[in-house]
C-alpha cells in the first residue's frame, strides 16, 4: 500500500494507527460546539485515502438487478435536491480501549471520540435511486430482500486489495424518511479528501462503517453485501464466543448503533480543586431514537442527577425543521459540588427507554464492538 500521498492533518488529533490513518478528536473538543469540526473529527481508515483529482470525469454507477444501468456525474447528483441531514457518525469500535481492560479484544484502540456530530449535505440516496427507475418506498419492509451495495474507490487488505465496500437494505435506502446521503457537502464546506472527497455515503443512526466514504459505484444486490467488513467483522458477538470458536455466519452484519454516552469534559484521572465542577459530554442512540435523559452520578453510580441537554446552539447552516434532530447527539452539563476523591458516571436513556449496560461485562465480545457501558472518569481533590 502506499501512503506517499496522504492529506495534511490537524496536529491536534490524536493518532491511534498511522497507515492506516485513524485519529480521534480529543475530547475537550467535542464539547466545544455541537458540530465537530471537521478538521478534528475523526478519521476511520482502512487503507490509503484515495485522491479523486478528475472531478469532471468522476462518476458514480448503478448497475445490477435494474433494467437501465446509468451513470451519475457530479453534475447530475447536485441537481437533485439538496439535503442538509445533522447526524452523528460513530465508529462502532468507539470505547474499544475501556472494553479491552477486562479483557483482550482485537481492533484499533479508540477512547470516547470515535465519534462526531456533523451537518451533512447532498442528494437523497432515495432520489437518486428513483433516477435509475427505482420506485421510493415509504413502507418498511420485512428483513431479507434486495440490498444496495456501496463500493468505494479505496483499496484495503482485508479486502485483498480490492475495494471498502458495505450496503444497507433496498427498503431503507428507497425511503425518504431515512435519510440517506450521498453526501458533497461536511458543515457546509465541500467533503474533505479524508472524508470522503468528492462523494461519500451517510447512513444516519447506523454504525459508521456502512457510511461509504470515496463511493466508486451502486449495485444493487439479491441479499447483503458479502464483504469483509459486512460479513467478518462487525459484528456483535456474546463474550463466550472466542477466536477458537468463532463462527462469523451465525450474526447479522451490525447496523443501527444502540444508546451510548460519554464525559468529555474530564480525562479518565483527573485531579481537581473541591467546589463547583460542571461534567461536560454527549449522548447520542442508533435508528432515529432521541435522547430522553442524561444521568450523571458524583459517587460512582449510588446517586443520579439529570443533566441538560442542548442541541445545535448558533449554527447558522442547521435546518430548522422539526425532525432535524433525530440522527443527531445531545451535549449535556450537569454543574456538581465535589468535595472529595470520587468517581462520576454518566449513562443515557434514549427515546425507546433503552439504558446503558453498568460494566463492559455482559456486552464483552472478541471484536470489541459497541462498548456503550456506563462511562467513568476518576477525580482526586487537590489544592
Ligand atoms: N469507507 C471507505 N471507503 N473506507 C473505509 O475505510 N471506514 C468506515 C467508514 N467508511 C471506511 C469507509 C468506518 S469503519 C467508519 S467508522 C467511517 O467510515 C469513518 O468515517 P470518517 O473517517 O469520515 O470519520
Ligand atoms: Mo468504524
Amino acid at each position: 500500500s502506499d501512503y506517499s500521498n496522504e492529506p495534511p492533518r490537524d496536529p491536534c488529533l490524536i493518532i491511534n494507527s498511522k497507515e492506516p490513518f485513524n485519529a480521534e478528536t480529543p475530547r475537550s473538543a467535542l464539547v466545544s460546539s455541537y458540530a465537530t469540526p471537521v478538521d478534528l473529527f475523526y478519521k476511520r481508515n482502512h487503507g490509503p485515502i484515495p485522491l479523486v483529482d478528475d472531478i469532471e470525469r468522476y462518476c458514480v454507477s448503478i448497475s445490477g438487478l435494474i433494467k437501465n444501468p446509468k451513470k451519475l456525474f457530479m453534475r447530475d447528483i447536485r441537481m437533485l435536491p439538496k439535503y442538509a441531514v445533522t447526524a452523528t457518525l460513530q465508529c462502532a469500535g468507539n470505547r474499544r480501549t475501556a472494553m479491552s481492560k477486562a479483557r483482550a479484544v482485537r481492533g484499533v484502540g479508540w477512547d470516547v471520540s470515535a465519534i462526531g456530530n456533523a451537518v451533512w449535505a447532498g442528494a437523497k440516496l432515495a432520489d437518486v435511486l428513483e433516477l435509475v427507475g427505482i420506485p421510493k418506498l415509504t413502507r418498511i419492509t420485512q428483513s431479507g430482500g434486495k440490498h444496495v451495495e456501496f463500493v468505494s474507490v479505496d483499496k484495503c487488505k482485508e479486502e485483498k486489495g480490492g475495494p471498502y465496500k458495505a450496503s444497507i437494505p433496498l427498503s431503507q435506502a428507497t425511503n425518504p424518511a431515512a435519510d440517506v446521503l450521498l453526501a458533497y457537502e461536511m458543515n457546509g464546506e465541500t467533503l474533505t479528501r479524508d472524508h470522503g472527497y468528492p462523494l461519500r455515503v451517510i447512513v444516519p443512526g447506523v454504525i459508521g462503517a456502512r457510511s461509504v466514504k470515496w463511493l466508486d459505484y451502486i449495485d444493487i444486490i439479491a441479499e447483503e453485501c458479502q464483504g469483509f467488513f459486512m460479513q467478518m467483522d462487525y459484528k456483535m458477538f456474546p463474550p463466550t464466543v472466542n477466536w477458537d470458536n468463532i463462527v462469523w455466519s451465525t450474526r447479522r452484519p451490525q447496523m443501527d448503533f444502540p444508546v451510548q454516552s460519554a464525559i468529555c469534559s474530564l480525562e479518565d484521572v483527573n485531579v481537581i480543586k473541591p467546589g463547583k465542577v460542571t461534567v461536560r459530554g454527549y449522548a447520542v442512540s442508533g435508528g432515529g431514537r432521541g435522547i430522553e435523559r442524561v444521568d450523571v452520578s458524583v459517587d460512582g453510580g449510588k446517586n443520579w442527577v439529570e443533566a441538560t441537554k442542548y442541541q445545535k446552539t448558533g449554527i447558522p447552516y442547521i435546518a430548522d425543521d422539526i425532525d432535524s434532530d433525530k440522527w443527531a447527539w445531545v451535549l449535556f452539563e450537569a454543574t456538581i459540588d465535589i468535595s472529595h476523591s470520587t468517581e462520576i458516571v454518566v449513562k443515557a436513556v434514549d427515546s425507546a427507554a433503552n439504558v446503558q449496560p453498568e460494566t463492559v461485562d455482559e456486552i464483552w465480545n472478541l471484536r470489541g464492538i459497541l462498548n456503550t457501558s456506563w462511562h467513568r472518569v476518576h477525580v482526586r481533590v487537590g489544592h
